[in-house]
């Protein structure tokens, strides 16, 4: 009888730290306890018995609470070079609940930092191999974030254009979160974002090898990923508000508001170069409406949901801000009270003033 296949998963990470370091995150169990699980989760416990034969342990916790332990002995421990051990899920994960793996890992000191070669062997299937590449690269993200000094600077880039209102949600999301991130411009339909967002739109997001695009996906995945406030607050009505909203920017605001009013002016269209007024009436009767549903969901409230900046906020927020600085924008909103208000809470906040200082559109034309 032919022996069931087995599959192996090849990960290879540079980490700009030491070799010492890194070999040491991997064995010592405070250390273990900031970074051995993927984005959105935590580690509820670390145990490290750093002997050949000794025994090791983790007890990952979703945000739901739901327990995913993993555990197994070490066959070879070589400081700062090598570490051999083996894996096994204790409950059901991909069908492994109680298969024991095995794991190598040579460390190699290089251009300043570290290479981790891990390979990790005995997946009993693809999907089980590949989503263990998932998970692994998702921890490795974490560890990067811990031994790199740029901190999660070293794996979080966002790709765009500063002007972009999409990109400045995004960017306003990450300043409210607290988040280190590398800034890499980068124009719509570029090579670099088309590589990314299958519809060559920005933003577009890497943590580590992980690619996330469209905006609402970006706040979601740093809200969930990362401590820090929370981007999505309050009751499951403010929840359901805010997705709402989220939804009706896509389908009703930017169109109208950035699309055809605001880059009529920045980018004209009409003859000899000016604005083109038909475009721009016909934009302003459409801006009425989206913004009349905003002010009635900002009357006795600065925040869409809940008592702080949510993924709706933060979206519409450049959008108003763009819209006001145009002559029919700005008198749509100074007839609009609650915006006005909820707008300047938002440009208060010093996630504002982070995603502004270096956004630059042209000045209106007339
Ligand atoms: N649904 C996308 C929309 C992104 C979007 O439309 N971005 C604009 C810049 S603000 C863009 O890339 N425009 C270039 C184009 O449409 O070709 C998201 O939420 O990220």
């Amino acid at each position: 009888m032919n022996a069931p296949q087995e599959f192996t998963l090849d990960l290879t990470r540079f980490i700009r730290a030491p070799r010492e370091k890194v070999f040491d995150a991997f064995i010592d169990e405070a250390l273990l306890a900031r970074w051995h699980c993927p984005r959105g989760m935590s580690v509820a416990s670390a145990t490290v018995d750093a002997r050949v034969e000794g025994a090791w342990r983790i007890d990952m916790r979703t945000r739901e609470n739901a327990r995913h332990s993993v555990g197994g002995r070490y066959r070879e421990i070589k400081r700062a070079e090598r570490l051999v051990y083996t894996w096994a899920w204790e409950e059901s994960m991909e069908g492994m609940g109680g298969l024991q793996t095995l794991i190598e890992i040579d460390f190699l000191a290089r251009d300043g930092g570290t290479e981790i070669r891990m390979r990790h062997i005995g997946f009993p299937s693809e999907a089980a191999r590949n989503g263990h590449n998932q998970g692994w690269n998702s921890v490795f993200n974490r560890l990067t974030d811990l031994l790199d000094a740029r901190g999660s600077a070293a794996t979080l880039t966002l790709l765009g254009d500063t002007a972009s209102s999409y990109v400045r949600s995004a960017r306003i999301g990450l300043a409210e979160k607290g988040l280190a991130y590398t800034l890499q411009r980068a124009a719509p339909n570029s090579p670099d974002i088309d590589a990314i967002h299958p519809f060559g739109k920005i933003p577009a997001f890497r943590d580590g090898a992980t690619e996330i695009w469209e905006t609402s996906a970006i706040l979601r995945y740093i809200d969930e990923g990362f401590d820090g406030p929370s981007l999505n607050p309050g009751m499951l009505v403010d929840r359901a508000r805010t997705e709402q909203w989220v939804s009706a920017v896509g389908a009703y605001m930017y169109d109208a508001i950035v699309r055809r009013y605001v880059l009529q002016y920045v980018f004209p269209r009409g003859e000899g170069g000016s604005p083109d007024r038909a475009v721009i009436d016909k934009a302003v009767t459409e801006m009425a409406r989206p913004l009349d549903a905003l002010e009635r969901c900002y009357q006795g409230r600065d925040f869409i949901g809940g008592a702080s900046p949510s993924y709706a906020d933060i979206l519409v927020t450049p959008i108003l801000d763009y819209a006001g600085r145009f002559p029919e924008g700005a008198q749509l909103l100074s007839d609009r009270p609650n915006i006005r208000r909820a707008l300047d809470v938002m440009r208060a906040r010093p996630s504002f003033a982070a995603a502004t200082a270096d956004a630059t559109p042209a000045a209106p034309t007339r």
